[in-house]
C-alpha cells in the first residue's frame, strides 16, 4: 500500500488542538454535524460505491467534498435565477490564468462550515487534515496575476457584485517541481487525474470557434472551428447568499473535425486527428513575465476570448429579448449590463472580436460598434517588464485570424488620425502610439490596442501607475489622462487569514468584538488601539510561535532540516526571475554571514531564511 492509500484512520487526535477548540466552540447545531456525517456516508456509497474497508483517503476526500458542495447547490442556482430575474449589470473578469488553489476548506469557511465539517470527520474517526491533503491545486496560474483573478471572484461574490470570471480548463497547469541534484525538474501535474468534484460541465452551452481561413471583402470564410465546452465553479461569497460562476472553457473537436480524411475513408487518422484541436487547452504556458510569441497560445487566446464573447452576448440577449435577435438600437444599452475587465493583454483580442461580432453579424455600424467597444473594456497592465509585453507577429494574426488583423488595421487607421488630429505633424508620436510596430518584423502592440479599445487602464500599485502614467505609456496619457487610474492589488482575507491562520483571526474577532473585518478589512484599523496592551501582544506572540513550531515539523518532514523556531523567519516565496532580486537576498544572507564571521560574540538576531520558488526554461 503506498504513502497516499493508507487510510485516515486516526490514532490520536486528528486535527491540531487549536483547530478542534475553535470548531468545538463553534457548533450550535448537533444535527448539522450529523447531516454531514449522513451526506459524507451517502456519497461514499452512492456515488463512489465504496465502503470503509476498501476506500482511500482521495475516496474520502471526495465524499465529503461533495457533501460539502451538496450546500452549495442551491444557493447557486438561486444567484443565477436572480441575476436573470433582476437584471444587474453583470462584471467579467476575462483572465488567461485563474490561480484557485484548493477548494475544500476555502468553500467551508465560506459557508461558515468549517467547525460543523471537522466535528464531523473527527467523529467519523478520519482525520480531515489529511484528507484536505488530498486535494490537488487548481494550478491554473503562473502567480500573482493568476491569484490575483482568483481572490478577485471571492470579493465579488463577498460583495453581492454579479461577477463572472472566464478562462480556459487547461488539463495540466502549473508543472510540479522536483529539485534532482540542485536542479529544477518539472513535472507535469495531472490536477485532473481523478475528477474534480467542484466543476460542473455544460456541454449543451458550448460554442464554435473559428480559427485560419480567409477574407472575402469584410467577411470570415473557410474556418475550421473547434468547440469550447463550459466547465463552471460556483464561487460562493462569505457568509452571504450569493454564488457567482468561474466559467472554464474546453477545446473539443466537433464531429466534422477534418473532414477531409473522413471522406477519404481514413477513419482512424481522422479521430486521432481531433488532438490538433483539443490541444488546444492541454497546458498552461509556465511563462511569468515573459511573451513567447507561439502560435498555440495565440490560439488559446483567441479560443477563450471568442467563446467567452459568445457567451457574454448570448446571456444579454436572453434577458433584453428572452434570446431573440436584439433590435440594433437595444445594443447601445450593452453597456450598461457588462463591463468587461482584461486581465493584461492576454485577453485583449476580445476588442476586436467585440468589433467583428456587432459589425459583421449584428450589421451594426463601425462607428456604432466602437463606441460601444470602448465603453465596455478596461484594462488592467501588470509590467513595463519590455520582453514581458505580447507584440504578436502581424503574419500569425493574419493567419490565424484573417478578419481580427483587417479589423485591428482599421482600428489603428482611426485612432492615428485621433493623434494627428491632436498633435498636428508630430510623425515620431504617430509612431510611438500606433498599434503597429513597423521596422523589421511587423507586429501588433497589444497594449496600445487594449488601451485604445478600453476607457479605463489602471496599473496594480500606487507607483506601478505612475510609471506607466510617466513613461510605459506617457504618450497615451497626455492624450487621455482621466483614462489612467491606480487599482491597488488585494487579496482575500478569508483565504489569507481566517483559513490560513485560524488561531490568529479568532485573537482579532474576539478582540475587536466583531467579526466584521472578516468583510471589511479596514476594520483591523481598530487593533492600533490595542498597539501596547501586553496581553493582547502576548497572545499574538503565542500564536505565531505556535505557527512557527508548525513550519519547523513540515520542513523537518519534508527536508529533513531543522530549524529554530524561535529564530527570525526570513521568507520569500515567489517564481525565480531576475527582476524579483532573489540574488540580492542571497547577497544579503552572506553579508549577515560576514557579519557574524567578524563579531561572532556580538548580540546578533537568529535568522532561518528560505527561499521557494519555480524557474521557466526559455527556450
Ligand atoms: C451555473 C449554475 C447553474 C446556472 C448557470 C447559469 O452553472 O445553476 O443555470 O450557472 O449560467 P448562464 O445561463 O448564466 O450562463
Amino acid at each position: 500500500m503506498s504513502e497516499g492509500m493508507k487510510p485516515a484512520f486516526r490514532k490520536v487526535p486528528s486535527i491540531g488542538k487549536a483547530r478542534r477548540e475553535i470548531s468545538l466552540k463553534n457548533i450550535t447545531q448537533v444535527g448539522d454535524v450529523n447531516a454531514v456525517m449522513k451526506a459524507f456516508n451517502q456519497h461514499l456509497h452512492l456515488r463512489l460505491m465504496k465502503d470503509r474497508t476498501v476506500s482511500t483517503n482521495h475516496d474520502y476526500y471526495t465524499a465529503i467534498a461533495n457533501a460539502v458542495r451538496d450546500k452549495l447547490a442551491e444557493k447557486w442556482i438561486k444567484t443565477q435565477q436572480h441575476y436573470y430575474q433582476e437584471n444587474p449589470k453583470r462584471v467579467y473578469y476575462l483572465s488567461m490564468e485563474f490561480l484557485m488553489g484548493r477548494t475544500l476548506t476555502n468553500t467551508m469557511v465560506n459557508l461558515q462550515m468549517s467547525s460543523i465539517v471537522e466535528e464531523a470527520l473527527f467523529q467519523l474517526g478520519l482525520d480531515i487534515e489529511q484528507i484536505e491533503d488530498e486535494e490537488n491545486d487548481a494550478g491554473l496560474g503562473n502567480g500573482g496575476l493568476g491569484r490575483l483573478a482568483a481572490c478577485f471572484l471571492d470579493s465579488m461574490a463577498t460583495l453581492g457584485v454579479a461577477g463572472y470570471g472566464y478562462g480556459i480548463r487547461y488539463e495540466y497547469g502549473i508543472f510540479s517541481q522536483k529539485i534532482d541534484n540542485g536542479w529544477q525538474v518539472e513535472h507535469p501535474e495531472d490536477w485532473l487525474k481523478f475528477g474534480n468534484p467542484w466543476e460542473q460541465s455544460r456541454p449543451e452551452k458550448a460554442y464554435e470557434v473559428q480559427f485560419y481561413g480567409r477574407t472575402d471583402g469584410e467577411s470570415w470564410k473557410d474556418a475550421q472551428i473547434v468547440l469550447a465546452i463550459p466547465y463552471d465553479t460556483p464561487i460562493p461569497g462569505y457568509a452571504t447568499k450569493t454564488c457567482n460562476s468561474l466559467r472554464l472553457w474546453s477545446a473539443s473537436s466537433p464531429k466534422e473535425f477534418d473532414l477531409s480524411y473522413f471522406n477519404h475513408g481514413d477513419y482512424v487518422k481522422a479521430v486521432l486527428d481531433r488532438n490538433t484541436a483539443e490541444n488546444i487547452t492541454k497546458v498552461l504556458y509556465p511563462n511569468d513575465n515573459f511573451f513567447e510569441g507561439k502560435e498555440l497560445r495565440l490560439k488559446q487566446e483567441y479560443f477563450m476570448v471568442s467563446a467567452t464573447m459568445q457567451d457574454i452576448l448570448r446571456r444579454f440577449k436572453q434577458n433584453v429579448e428572452g434570446g431573440t435577435p436584439v433590435a440594433s438600437a437595444l445594443w447601445s444599452s450593452l453597456p450598461d449590463m457588462v463591463a468587461i475587465q482584461l486581465n493584461d493583454t492576454h485577453p485583449a483580442l476580445a476588442i476586436p472580436e467585440l468589433m467583428r461580432v456587432l459589425i459583421d453579424i449584428e450589421g451594426l455600424s463601425w462607428e456604432a460598434a466602437w463606441s460601444i467597444c470602448t465603453k465596455i473594456f478596461a484594462y488592467t497592465n501588470h509590467t513595463v517588464l519590455p520582453e514581458a509585453l505580447e507584440r504578436w507577429a502581424v503574419s500569425m494574426i493574419e493567419r490565424l485570424l484573417p478578419r481580427h488583423m483587417q479589423i485591428i488595421f482599421e482600428i489603428n487607421h482611426r485612432h492615428l488620425i485621433d493623434v494627428t488630429r491632436s498633435y498636428p505633424g508630430d510623425v515620431t508620436k504617430m509612431q510611438r502610439m500606433s498599434l503597429i510596430e513597423e521596422g523589421g518584423e511587423k507586429r501588433v502592440n497589444m497594449a496600445h490596442l487594449a488601451i485604445v479599445g478600453s476607457h479605463k487602464v489602471n496599473g496594480v500599485s500606487a507607483i506601478h501607475t505612475n510609471i506607466i502614467k510617466n513613461e510605459t505609456f506617457k504618450d497615451f496619457c497626455e492624450m487621455t489622462p482621466d483614462k489612467f487610474v491606480n487599482v491597488t492589488n488585494g487579496i482575500t482575507p478569508r483565504r489569507w487569514l481566517k483559513l490560513c491562520n485560524p488561531s490568529l483571526a479568532e485573537l482579532i474577532t474576539k478582540s475587536l468584538d466583531s467579526e466584521d473585518w472578516i468583510r471589511n478589512l479596514s476594520e483591523l484599523e481598530r487593533l492600533k488601539a490595542l498597539d501596547n496592551d501586553e496581553v493582547f501582544l502576548g497572545k499574538v506572540l503565542e500564536i505565531k510561535i505556535a505557527n512557527k513550531r508548525s513550519v519547523a515539523a513540515y520542513i523537518k518532514e519534508q527536508y529533513g532540516i531543522e530549524v529554530l523556531p524561535e529564530s527570525l523567519f526570513d521568507i520569500q516565496v515567489k517564481r525565480i526571475h531576475e527582476y524579483k532580486r532573489q540574488l540580492m537576498n542571497v547577497l544579503h544572507v552572506v553579508t549577515l554571514y560576514n557579519r557574524i564571521k567578524k563579531n561572532p560574540t556580538a548580540n546578533h538576531v537568529a535568522r532561518t531564511v528560505i527561499f521557494g520558488g519555480k524557474v521557466s526554461f526559455i527556450i
